[in-house]
Parts: C-alpha cells; structure tokens; sequence
C-alpha cells in the first residue's frame, strides 16, 4: 500500500521528516553496528493496519475479541522463532531488547538479588546492570570485563568474579563486543556457582541464525534479543526459554512488564524470521562478517588500532588514543563526510562515555546495500584518512565526493 500521498496531504511536517530521512539513509554510508534496512516486504506489514487491533494475553487466550487473524500472525512469528533458533518456547512480544531483558528478570529474580553482567565500559549493555537503568536500581549488579591483554573475555576471570559475587543470574551478550563468545564455558560457570544464565544477542543474532557464531540456545534457559539488528526486522524484541520456564515467561511479559503487543509489529516479525530462514539470508551473513574482517583489516593496515586485533563478528572497535582524538569529534568529522559512526567507549578507557576514545563501526547495513569487500577496503580508506586530516575541509571535500561515487552503485529502497 502507497501511503504517501496520504501521509503528504495529512501531515506534510511529518512527511518531509520521512523523505528527509530516507534521503540521509540513501545518501550516507552507514556504519552503526546495530543498525540495518529492513525488506519492503517487513516495512509494509510495520506499517499495516494490524497497528489497530488490541490483543491482550496470547493466541487463542485473549482479553480481547476479534483476535482470530492476529492470532494467525503472532503464532507464525513463535513457530518461526523457535524453528529458527531450535528453541523450545518463543515470546515475541517484548517491544524492544530493554523489555525483553526485563521481562526475563521480572520473571526469575527478586527485587535486590544478585545479577553478573558485562561492564557496559568493556562492551556490555546499558540493561545488564547499569546503575542508570532499572537493572541497576533494582538488583545488586556485579560486572567483569575483558582482559587488558586480549581485550577478549577472560572466562577465568569472569568464573572467579562469579565465586566471589554468588549471582542469581549471569548475563552473557554485549553491545560492543567483536569476539565470539564461549557460551558452553558460560554455562559451566553458571552451573558451578547455581546460577541462571541469561544471553542476550541481540547483536549476533543474525549470524546465530545463520551458524555462523557460537549458539546460546543449547546453553542458556534464556536468550534475548532485538530483531531490527544482524536479524534485519522491524524495531523489537524476543525472548527465547526453556519449554519449562514457558508459562512463567509469557506472564512475566504480560501483565508483567507490557501491556497490548504490537500486532503489526509481531506481524513484521513473523515476515524477518521467514525471510531469516532462506539460504540468502545465511549468505548475506557470510558476508556480513566478511566484511567487517576486510574493514579491519583495512584500517589496521591505514595504521588505526582495531581493538583485540580484529573481528569474527559484524562489529569492530577503533581505539583513537594513539591519534590523540576522541570518539565525538571523528564521529562528527565522519557525519560531516556522510559516514554514520558512533563513538564508543574502548576497554580501560579514561574518557567520559559522552566523549570516548573509539568509535564502533559495522557491516550490516552496508552488506544489506550489496557492498562487499572491495567497498570495505574504499570505507576504510575514506575512515582513515578522515581521521588523520581532521580539520581539512579540502580533503573532507574530496572524502565526500568519493562516499558519493561509492554510493552511487548501491541504491537503497529504488521506488520507496
Ligand atoms: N543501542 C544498541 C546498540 O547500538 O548497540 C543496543 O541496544
């Protein structure tokens, strides 16, 4: 469905928000990690007239009548989840990755019970404990990190913090880190402390999907994640559990934690996660990751660190200490340019979150443009020398003509 002479003649502000949006996604090269363009076939079902329909409780078990056809597509979206992921039990209501983590401690731990999460400093998530967020406020938060070596986990490390700190729940997953993660080893810690384990990976879930990284399903009770990331679908969450944390899970999301779902939403989910389950989509991957090892490389080589040394996922971290600069100001230089980073703290980093000594940079979206690592080795030639000119509007001329050209061959949404 067309809406958007609709939407022009309604709303002209908001309709001008939109193009001018779809003009910057066009015309800019995007490198956040957590980022990603999502089919036509995931955006026009977002965007349907399942956005009408209230359907408190679970298919077949609603506080509302008429839910006969958004019971159709919420089941889909379970069916496929847990096809897809081999998982006993799916909910695929959480709005967003921040409820679907709450939902899962609302449903297994007590207000002031101990929870052990990666430090958000080192690479972790703002709900794995953060004093900021609600995990924070309400459980007692321990934190590991990663060595200073390695900059990798050191699970060691991690088991010992975990003898020390007794955790009801240890949290695996994190949003900034470029390592595979060693779920089994996870478990064995958790077991021999009595703890649940929790993973939230809703960075790699996409490369997960297409076993392309270690899987948390066999080692986890629960696994989280978002699905507009590495998955590719609308802006949501997921919850994947043991069949016999099952019931207790779906109450915990609801009335736990959320009320109506998002039916268009679930919807769009159930079209990500069938399109998720073609050999394409495990391709697209493939190449996801090798790009971001091409990227890397290609910066290391232009004489930028690349933190750990690389990459095996779809992300990489760039320390900026050697270069004296901070996170903000080359994630400024590189917007001016039409490249979209973000600034992101690296591990044992002296800078305030706000201003950072690295920026994270990832292959999804420029993948999902069809680039692959020729165009990687070109972004890290127009990354690199962005930072080592900072302040020569000359050369961020000539940068910005070149992301152009580069561009130019990867039309984003043709027709949209
Ligand atoms: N905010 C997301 C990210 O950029 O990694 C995580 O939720």
């Amino acid at each position: 469905m067309d809406y958007w002479e609709e939407i022009e003649r309604v709303d002209p502000e908001i309709a001008a928000a939109i193009r001018a949006e779809l003009e910057r996604e066009r015309r800019k090269i995007e490198l956040i990690a957590s980022e990603n363009f999502a089919s036509r076939a995931v955006l026009a079902v977002a965007g349907s007239i399942l956005t009408n329909k209230y359907a408190e409780g679970y298919p077949g078990r609603r506080w509302y009548g008429g839910c006969e056809f958004v019971d159709v597509a919420e089941s889909l979206a379970i069916q496929r989840a847990k096809e897809l992921f081999g998982a006993e039990h799916a909910n695929v209501q959480p709005h967003a990755g921040a409820q679907a983590n709450l939902a899962v401690y609302f449903c297994v731990l007590k207000p002031g019970d101990v929870i052990l999460g990666m430090d958000k400093a080192a690479g972790g998530h703002l709900t794995h404990g953060t004093h900021a967020n609600i995990s924070g406020a309400l459980y007692r938060a321990h934190f590991y990190g990663v060595n200073r070596e390695t900059e990798k986990l050191d699970y060691q490390e991690i088991a010992e913090i975990a003898r020390r700190c007794r955790p009801r729940l240890i949290i695996a997953g994190a949003s900034a880190y470029p390592r595979d993660i060693d779920f089994r080893a996870f478990r064995e810690i958790a077991d021999e402390v009595g703890a649940l384990l929790m993973v939230d990976m809703a960075h790699f879930a996409g490369l997960v999907a297409a076993k392309i990284h270690s899987d948390p399903v066999p080692y986890a009770e629960f696994v989280t994640t978002t699905t507009h990331k590495t998955l590719r679908g609308p802006r949501g969450g997921m919850i994947l559990c043991r069949e016999r944390y099952a019931q207790e899970l779906d109450h915990a999301v609801f009335p736990g934690v959320q009320g109506g779902p998002l039916m268009h939403i679930i919807a769009a989910k159930a079209v990500a996660l069938k399109e998720a389950a073609r050999p394409e989509f495990a391709a697209y991957q493939r190449q996801v990751v090798k790009n971001a090892r091409r990227l890397a490389a290609a910066l290391s080589e232009r004489g930028l660190r690349v933190v750990s040394g690389g990459t095996d996922t779809h992300l990489l971290l760039v320390d900026l200490r050697p270069q004296a600069l901070t996170g903000r100001e080359v994630e400024e230089a590189l917007d001016a340019v039409r490249i979209t980073v973000n600034k992101n703290s690296v591990p044992f980093d002296d800078k305030p979150p706000a201003v950072t000594s690295g920026i994270r940079l990832g292959t999804p979206a420029v993948t999902t443009r069809g680039m692959g690592e020729e165009e990687m080795v070109e972004i890290a030639d127009l990354v690199a020398t962005v930072i080592f000119n900072l302040g020569s509007e000359e050369v961020m001329e000539r940068v910005r003509r070149r992301v152009d050209e580069l561009l130019a061959g990867f039309p984003l949404y043709p027709g949209l």
